[in-house]
């Protein structure tokens, strides 16, 4: 239902093969990041799918986004997973069973007709649903998508300006590795160790079903994950007020609490594609826009490290008094290059960084490492501490376009479109060598592909 391409059996094209992995990859309702891996719908790889999807059917990218928001919870938040009922509960881990969200969310106002995590994602949706309408203005004003999505992804940027500004500085904190998308990224190390892990025995991973355990997070990883999210979840998945229980904290999060570049960037740039949205409803837009400079304003304060080149990580509960910048130098640390009112200087310096010796975009990486190059923490095959993620590759697509460099924009699309295809739309790559780790038919890498085949 809803598949306005079929595509023809025996197409030879990379566009056509990323079309197919969409639609093998379709639930009719949304779509899964991969079938094995990941067999529910997560909130990034949606707005990230729907930006593809809309090249294919406008209408089911407009559906993949409207799934999501209807799992939104009362207090804004957009959780990270939204569980399909129909997948065996011991498919993925960790499932319904663990987060509990009609119970333990209740009041925070989880939804009561699905099941979802409690732990949000970066906030791409606003602007992933102004580049579905522009696919298909007709339809889209026609199906009221614009007046439906609104108030949702209103809400859902104001749960994280209100309730997620752990730092008080304007930015916004996350309170999960997994929150930020980045799991295992080296620049959790030192925050993610004072964290007591769960018991090994406590869990079972479902994910070394599928994948292969050195391309994934370690068990200790998982011991941590887990045990950050069980505290989050007893703690009623609240924020911004002590309640003297498990956590910690006064502002309602557990021991890991970070101010990420990315997130914060992706957050601005759906600031001012909700800022398009008003207007295009007949309202100003004009106080979002303040507010996206506003929050620039602070990112460049809080964030930017100008020795480096690059954004760094803010760690609140470092034990030093000034909450230190994170000494890693992540992928994360170069995604606001996306944004087009970012200073001149720091612009021309993520650029310098990009293509100088921690990246080398266009030297020795076809596509951006995870991670910097020459970090005893870098490996090229395990997840978030390496290997090139496509999802990353179109963003910075997208600011070396915004801020003139079209001749490296150039080559970065070129090469997102022919590795994603040669890889057989692999969730990542060797960012030397290309070759696929992770699942393959992986969701965002054929719809950011087809994207940049457009
Ligand atoms: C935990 C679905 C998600 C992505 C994340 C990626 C990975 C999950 C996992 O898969 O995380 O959310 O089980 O490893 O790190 O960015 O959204 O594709």
């Amino acid at each position: 239902p809803g598949i306005a391409y079929d595509p023809p059996a025996s197409g030879t094209s990379p566009h056509v093969r990323a079309a197919r992995v969409l639609t093998a990859n379709w639930t009719g309702r949304s779509t899964v990041p991969s079938r094995s891996l990941y067999p529910h719908q997560w909130s990034w790889d949606s707005a990230f799918i729907a930006i593809g999807l809309r090249h294919l059917s406008p209408l089911r990218a407009q559906t993949e986004l409207e799934t999501l928001l209807t799992a939104q919870w009362a207090d804004g938040r957009v959780p990270h997973i939204v569980f399909n009922p129909a997948v065996p509960l011991d498919a993925y881990f960790p499932g319904p069973d663990f987060w509990r969200s009609a119970t333990a969310g209740r009041h925070a106002g989880a939804p009561r007709t699905v099941q979802t995590s409690g732990i949000v994602q970066p906030p791409v949706h606003a602007l992933a649903a102004w580049l579905v309408h522009l696919a298909d203005p007709g339809l889209s004003h026609a199906r009221g998508f614009l007046v439906r999505v609104y108030p949702r992804l209103a809400a859902w940027h104001r749960y994280l300006l209100r309730r997620r500004d752990l730092g008080g500085g304007g930015l916004v904190s996350v309170v999960h590795p997994w929150e930020q998308g980045m799991d295992n990224s080296p620049c959790w190390d030192a925050p993610l160790a004072r964290i007591v892990p769960a018991p090994p025995r406590s869990f079972r991973r479902a994910d070394l079903t599928h994948g292969a355990p050195e391309d994934r997070p370690t068990d200790l990883d998982y011991g941590r994950y887990v045990r950050l999210a069980t505290d989050y979840r007893d703690a009623g998945y609240a924020d911004g007020h002590a309640d003297g229980h498990t956590n910690a904290y006064a502002d309602g999060s557990g021991g890991f609490a970070v101010e990420d570049p990315a997130f914060n960037a992706l957050l601005i740039a759906s600031e001012h594609a909700l800022a398009l949205i008003a207007e295009e409803l007949g309202t100003p837009g004009t106080a979002r826009r303040a507010r996206a400079e506003r929050l620039t304003a602070a990112l460049v304060e809080r964030l930017w490290d100008p020795e480096a080149g690059q954004f760094r990580c803010r760690d609140l509960r470092a034990p030093t008094p000034d909450r230190g910048l994170l000494p890693e130098r992540s992928v994360s640390g170069l995604i606001p290059l996306l944004l087009p009112t970012l200073p001149h200087p720091v612009a021309a310096a993520l650029v310098r960084t990009l293509t100088g010796p921690h990246f080398s975009l266009g030297d020795r990486t076809r596509l951006v490492p995870s991670h910097d190059l020459r970090s005893a923490a870098f490996d090229p095959h395990r997840y978030w501490r390496g290997p090139a993620w496509f999802n990353t590759g179109w963003l910075l697509e997208h600011g070396l376009r915004t801020h003139g460099e079209r001749d490296l924009a150039d080559a970065l699309r070129e090469a997102v479109v022919t590795l994603a295809d040669a890889s057989g739309y692999a969730e990542y790559v060797d960012p030397y060598t290309g070759e696929a780790c992770g699942a393959t038919g992986f969701g965002w890498t054929a719809a950011l592909a087809l994207d940049l085949h457009h």
